[in-house]
This record gives C-alpha cells, structure tokens and sequence, in this order.
C-alpha cells in the first residue's frame, strides 16, 4: 500500500489554486466551466446546505466509525453495508473503511435522508449554473438527470483512521500510504465533504498530484465519467485519491448523483456539429454501472466505449 509520488503545490493553469464557485453568484457559472474543463474538480462556497445538518452527520459517522467492528459489519449486502480495507470486489484495497448506502437504506436514517435531500438541492442548482455556463438550454438539461425519482444516486462514509505505517521523518512526500486508490467516479457529478483532516488529491492534466486542502464548511464537486461523455470530453472526469494520515483520522461523506438505470448516456447534440464529431458510443447508465463494477479501481473505465 505504500508507493512513491511527486507532490506539486499549485495547479498550471489559469486558477492560482483549486477553483473556488460562489454558488449565490450567478456569475460564478464562467468559473465553474472553466474550472470544469480544467481540473474537474472545484469548491463550491455560500451554499445552502445546513451546518447543523452537518455536524449531526458528523457526529453520527464519528459515533458509527467507533462501533465495535461486530456491529458494525451488520450493515451488509455488496456493493452496500460496512466494508474494510477491500474496495469494490476485483481485489482493490486502502488504509480506510467505509458505509455505502443507496437510496432505499437511506430512508431508515432521518439525519442521512434531510442531508442527502439538500446536497441533492444544491447539487441541481450547481448543474444548473454549469449547464447555463454552457450556454445550453433548458437550464435542467443536466439537473434533471439526477433529480427524478428513479435515480441511481449513491451515499458513502469513508473512514481514514490515523496510519502508524507513515514515517513522519520522511519530508519529500516519497512515503505515502494510500486510503482510497486512484479513480475517476463513473456517476454525473460526486459531492464531498470531509472533516478538518487533508488527505484528498487530484490529478491535474500533466499528470502531477495536487492536495485540496480540507476545509469543513464547504462542498467539493468532482466531474464524473457519465459528465463527461455528455459534454463530449469538455469537461474532465477528474482522478482522485486519498492518502492517509499519520496522526488525524479523515472522515468524509459523498454523495454520487447518477441518473436512471435507463437513462442513455451520449454526447448531448447542441456539443458537437455532427454525429461525426461524437467521442463516445450511446450507453445505458445501466450498462456503464455494469462494466464498472467488473473494473479494477484505477481502470479507464470509459476507454471500452470511446469511438474508434
Ligand atoms: C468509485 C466511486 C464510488 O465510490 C463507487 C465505487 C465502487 C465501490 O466502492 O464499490 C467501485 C468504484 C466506485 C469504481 C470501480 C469499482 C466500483 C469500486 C471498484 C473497484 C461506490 C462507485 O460507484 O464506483
């Protein structure tokens, strides 16, 4: 679990640091585009989330997380419940645990429904402003993909418990240990937000590993797979990872807004002049969450359906 990396301070590119969207601002949606095509990936800051909401969360996940681990494992039933060290089931593991729900565990929790409802709300309102910054309309061309009933949207708690193995004399960043491997997120679009502990980094354009620092109050949005086709290869389906601590434990929560199981996914047409120009093969979410879950962590998940 432990491996070599470069570690670069600041993103190239015309952001001097992660973006940062105002969501109360309507004009923050050129920003927002151009942080989506850039990084895919920004923070998004005044939005209308609750902060209690929050620390009740928080406080529960902390609460969950110091269970003994025979409670805990009761939360079971692949790809939901309880899970440690092992991600997915092709054989990827990390320094962390974690609690994956779907919509239907969901309703059992009140704190979890009212947080995943307003991170719902925020994040239609975020497609919105993108899909404006586009200069696509309707402005729900997007949001209402993860906005029905029908939806396939995912919640997960990480847990990055301090990691013993990490040689605090080390200063050069060449003794890592990974909590979550590198991926991109195969959804729409992905909502996280985590405790006061760092340990997210993304992958920027050449190549290089940059760390979002954390910060409790505000929302990170990270472009996923399926957003990526829609807007043809405009906006980046963002790598990401998570390193663990040697002192502090990490928690976060995600939110994964996807579409319906039946949704078809394919560039939109108001993006490309022609059937000509399109990179990718029409797919059904549905199909997409297939192959991907037969996927390593790190595989190019998309490459299967790129045009040849
Ligand atoms: C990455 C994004 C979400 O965390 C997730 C992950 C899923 C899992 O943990 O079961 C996967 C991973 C994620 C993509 C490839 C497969 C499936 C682990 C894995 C090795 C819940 C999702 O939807 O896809």
């Amino acid at each position: 679990m432990t491996v070599s990396s470069k570690l670069v301070e600041v993103p190239k590119s015309g952001f001097s640091s992660i973006p940062v969207i105002d969501i109360s601002d309507p004009e923050s949606k050129h920003d927002m585009e151009k942080a989506c095509e850039d990084f895919g990936f920004f923070k998004v800051i005044n939005h209308s989330v609750s902060s209690e909401l929050v620390s009740v969360l928080d406080h529960e996940a902390v609460e969950f997380f110091s269970l003994p681990t025979s409670q805990k494992t009761q939360v079971a039933g692949y790809p939901f419940g309880y899970g440690k060290r092992a991600i997915g089931r092709s054989g990827d593991v990390g320094w962390s645990t974690l609690l994956l729900f779907s919509h239907s565990t969901l309703v059992l929790e009140n704190a979890l429904l009212e947080y995943t409802k307003s991170v719902r709300k925020m994040t239609c309102d975020v497609l919105e402003m993108m899909t404006d910054g586009l200069g696509i309309k309707p402005r729900n061309t997007h949001s209402k993909l993860v906005s029905g009933e029908n939806t396939d949207s995912i919640f997960r708690l990480n847990h990055y418990p301090p990691c013993p193995l990490i040689n605090n004399n080390n200063t050069n960043g060449s003794n890592i240990v990974i909590g979550f491997g590198e991926h991109t997120d195969p959804q729409i679009i992905s909502v996280l937000r985590s405790n006061n502990t760092c340990g997210l980094q993304i992958n920027l354009s050449d190549g290089s590993w940059i760390s979002v620092p954390s910060d409790p109050s505000s929302f990170f949005f990270n472009v996923s797979d399926s957003l990526q086709v829609l807007t043809n290869g405009r906006f980046k389906s963002v790598k990401h990872r998570v390193l663990a601590n040697s002192r502090k434990s990490r928690v976060s929560m995600i939110y994964f807004a996807g579409p319906s199981l039946t949704q078809r996914i394919a560039p939109l047409t108001c993006l490309i002049d022609n059937e000509d120009e399109s990179l990718y093969e029409e797919f059904t979410w549905s199909e997409y969450k297939n192959s991907t879950y037969n996927s390593r962590l790190s595989d190019n998940r998309l490459q299967p359906f790129e045009k040849k």
